[in-house]
């Protein structure tokens, strides 16, 4: 189990803040899935999730997913500018009924503003992780100061993230489209955002690299099994957020099968068309597989069928 090897190096969890759209698809579950297992064996440690496109069920849906794991309450965030109301998800409805309390959407506090708030209490690095619409990055950067920080949301980045990770763009083809930057008008202004402005090193794992890499079903144990059934998945998904999640959580490209082209992304605000100049010391980073898809395959299936010992009660 992949877990156990890197557990061998890991002196003290990553810090970790998640950020999901928890909805156009089920992979999104089987990321978080790997987080909640990843904390379980002390490799990170969930600070915040942050829920970047809502809909009614969103906030106690995914808190069901949490509860199924001891491990406290992990604070949940929403970008309600990102509120689509009347959308369909085809899983929220089905994993809320196990919410295990009352919470509601109306609970919980705005996304970015409980990530600055947990990234102004952090004393180390955090690794910010994002699978869905980067429109909550945007406005955690674009924060002014508050009685969480007296930094600009650009300086806080800088001062307490090592890493942004996002699955997201399309990085095999000039110019590529993925949907996570080109789905509605705000997120391809977000995703210019991030790429002109994310002050710390930006990682993106790119549409091509999911795609041929199928994972999960309904034979996974526990209610992500139940969210890939009721998204009509039940054979399994492309694993675009799951591997950004297993990436994070490994925290080195080449022991995660990868490496990293360098340079400068950009992002077109208008198409959400997104291109890339190569150059050895650049900023951004995208990833290239080194290593056959089984190998990707396997490691996410095993984690996500390893359950038993892990879940309470159990
Ligand atoms: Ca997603």
């Amino acid at each position: 189990m992949v877990f156990e090897e890197i557990k061998v190096n890991r002196e003290k969890p990553i810090p970790v803040l998640f950020g999901t759209d928890w909805w156009s698809d089920c992979d999104d579950v089987a990321a978080l899935d790997i987080l909640l297992k990843a904390q379980r064996c002390g490799l990170v440690a969930i600070k915040a999730i942050g829920i970047n496109s809502v809909m009614r069920y969103s906030a106690p849906s995914l808190k069901a997913v949490c509860a199924q794991y001891d491990l406290g309450d992990i604070p949940i965030g929403l970008t309600t500018s990102a509120t689509r109301k009347g959308m369909l998800c085809l899983y929220q409805k089905k994993l809320a009924a196990f919410c295990p309390s009352g919470l509601t959407n109306a609970d919980c506090p705005e996304a970015y503003q409980l990530y600055r708030r947990v990234l102004a209490s952090l004393e180390e690095k955090a690794v910010v992780l994002d699978v869905g619409f980067p429109g909550l990055l945007m406005e955690l950067l674009q924060s002014p100061p508050d009685e969480m920080s007296d930094l600009s949301g650009i300086e806080l980045v800088k001062e307490k993230v090592a890493e942004v990770i996002v699955m997201g763009g399309r990085w095999d083809r000039v110019p590529g489209k993925e949907y996570n930057f080109s789905a509605y008008k705000v997120n391809r202004k977000a995703a210019a955002y991030l790429c002109d402005h994310c002050p710390v090193p930006l990682t993106f794992l790119g549409y091509e690299v999911g795609r041929d890499i199928i994972t999960g079903g309904k034979a996974v144990p526990g209610l992500t099994g139940t969210a890939y059934a009721a998204h009509l998945s039940a054979k399994g998904r492309p694993s675009w957020d799951p591997m950004a999640a297993l990436f994070a959580t490994i925290g080195d490209a080449e022991t995660a099968g990868y490496r990293r082209v360098r340079g400068r992304a950009a992002v077109d605000p208008e198409s959400g068309k997104n291109s890339f100049v190569p150059t050895e010391a650049g900023p951004h980073a995208y990833l290239v597989k080194i290593k056959e898809d089984d190998f990707y395959q396997n490691q996410i299936d095993e984690i996500l069928m390893y359950n038993e010992e892990l879940r309470k009660n159990e």
